[in-house]
């Protein structure tokens, strides 16, 4: 795929960039050309994977905007993948996104959180 231009606000070395690379390992649950779905390493549920896509891009409001609509179309693609191999339908699953400091996020690459597995608590609480 033809990657768009990096952002400059874009940690090249944050944790994500290094398991893209290889640098740091995974255990992955599926990818495409476009993104990569791997096991969180600290689990908030019987399945916890998170997808990001292949490209540099900081958060969801980064991707959406600059993002290409193939890339856009496959990450999403990767993300019902997983929900399908994890046979989290019918019951059901949750996706997260955390997006900036307020929301908390931790690793400055957008990622998905997919959870499921089990009945889900309460998001806020
Ligand atoms: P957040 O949305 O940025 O807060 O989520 C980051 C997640 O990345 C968090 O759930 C961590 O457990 C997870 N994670 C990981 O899976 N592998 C790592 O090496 C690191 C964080 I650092």
């Amino acid at each position: 795929m033809t990657p768009t231009a990096p952002n400059p606000a874009y940690d090249p070395n944050n944790v994500f960039a290094r398991i893209l690379r290889g640098e740091i390992p995974c255990h992955k649950v599926y990818e495409n050309d476009a993104a990569l779905a791997f096991h969180d390493i600290t689990s908030a549920a019987p399945v916890h994977v998170l997808v990001i896509p292949r490209g540099a891009y900081t958060d969801f409001h980064d991707f959406t905007r600059r993002a290409t609509p193939e890339e856009i179309a496959k990450f999403w693609q990767a993300v019902d993948h997983v929900v399908q191999q994890e046979n989290l339908l019918p019951a059901g699953f949750r996706l997260i996104t955390n997006t900036g400091p307020d929301s908390g996020q931790e690793v400055p690459h957008f990622h998905v959180h997919l959870l499921g597995g089990e009945k889900l608590g309460p998001l806020l609480s």
